[in-house]
């Protein structure tokens, strides 16, 4: 089995099993999966300079939720995990082009990423903003050209998602609003707005993507976009806290920047211990979607525990 066909089978486990989840483990052997498919997912791209910025910032480490949000949804709907795969690699391309591109001095002008310096240091401007823009074009690639046995037609739902996700309508109009928003007065209706087109939109696309290749039927599809919401506001909400109380060691991003930037923020509209409330209480409207598949949803339910309690 190569890597990019790797399975996450055998991950969760099944009948009488699931009451002892271990989400450690289920972390730290679907997070190696994903991090031997994206190691195996850039091979051929030329020059070597392009290729090295590239590989630079994708094998950078990172969480690897997005991923493996993915692979949880497709197992969750009784889809092969491994047929997802590509789609769950390409999805941590376009997270890790927009991180590339945000980090630019055009945009948040930051050092640090992912506990090294941001691409663009390392490279320069033009080969960063390109570096991105491959990223990108390889996404689609991924999904499109690289995803044997999936049918088409799910194929083809799944590069409408990810277009999307891509455009106005998802990362890049929330990046837009962010940026006309710093230095502003911003209410909470327009902080949401931001969050979920920067944010929660890549991990709707995430779970929506994973389930559409594992056969889900329109109302898991609809499911997976509540759960998605709830977990991607709650998962800004502790960005923003971690942005004031972690250290930039441990988070691996400068810590801090926020108030630099004078962006509004959760803490600053709402204060910290209101917004820890209002993040597990999306967490809990999240986790309340996944009621009907009972110990199915196991990986999905901890991941959106995960997303609440991490420190980094
Ligand atoms: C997608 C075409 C296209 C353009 C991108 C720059 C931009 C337009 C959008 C900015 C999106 C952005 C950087 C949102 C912030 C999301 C966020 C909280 C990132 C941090 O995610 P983690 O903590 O990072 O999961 P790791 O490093 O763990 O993967």
């Amino acid at each position: 089995m190569t890597a990019t066909a790797s399975s996450p089978e055998g991950v969760t486990p099944s009948g009488e099993d699931q009451a002892e989840f271990d989400f450690s483990s289920y972390l730290a052997k679907t997070r190696e999966l994903v991090e031997q498919s994206l190691d195996a997912a850039l091979g051929p791209e030329r020059p070597e300079s392009l290729r090295e910025s590239m590989r630079y910032s994708l094998l950078a480490g990172g969480k690897r939720l997005r991923p493996i949000l993915c692979l949880a949804a497709c197992e969750l709907v009784g889809g092969d995990a491994s047929l997802a795969m590509p789609t769950a690699v390409a999805l941590e391309m376009i997270h890790t082009m927009s991180l590339i591109h945000d980090d630019l001095p055009a945009m948040d002008n930051d050092d640090l990423r992912r506990g090294r310096p941001t691409n663009h240091k390392v490279y320069g401007d033009a080969m960063a903003i390109l570096a991105g823009d491959a990223l990108l074009s390889r996404a689609f690639e991924m999904v499109a050209v690289r995803s044997e046995g999936v049918p088409p037609e799910r194929l083809l739902k799944v590069v409408a998602e990810l277009s999307l996700v891509s455009g106005a309508p998802g990362l890049v109009g929330g990046q837009v609003v962010d940026l006309e928003s710093e230095g502003r007065e911003v209410d909470l209706e327009t902080l949401e707005y931001i969050h979920l087109h920067k944010t929660a939109a890549l991990l709707r696309a995430c779970v929506v993507t994973g389930a559409l290749i594992g056969g889900a039927d329109a109302s898991q599809v609809d499911a997976m976009r509540t759960y998605a919401n709830g977990i991607g506001l709650a998962f800004q909400i502790v960005d923003d806290i971690l942005d004031v109380t972690a250290s930039s060691d441990v988070l691996g991003k400068t810590a801090g920047k926020d108030l630099i930037a004078d962006k509004t923020t959760y803490p600053k509209l709402l204060g910290l211990e209101p917004s820890r409330a209002r993040a597990l209480e999306l967490v809990a409207q999240a986790k309340a979607v996944l009621e009907p598949w009972k110990d199915k949803a196991q990986p999905l339910l901890a991941l959106a525990d995960y997303v609440a309690s991490r420190d980094r």
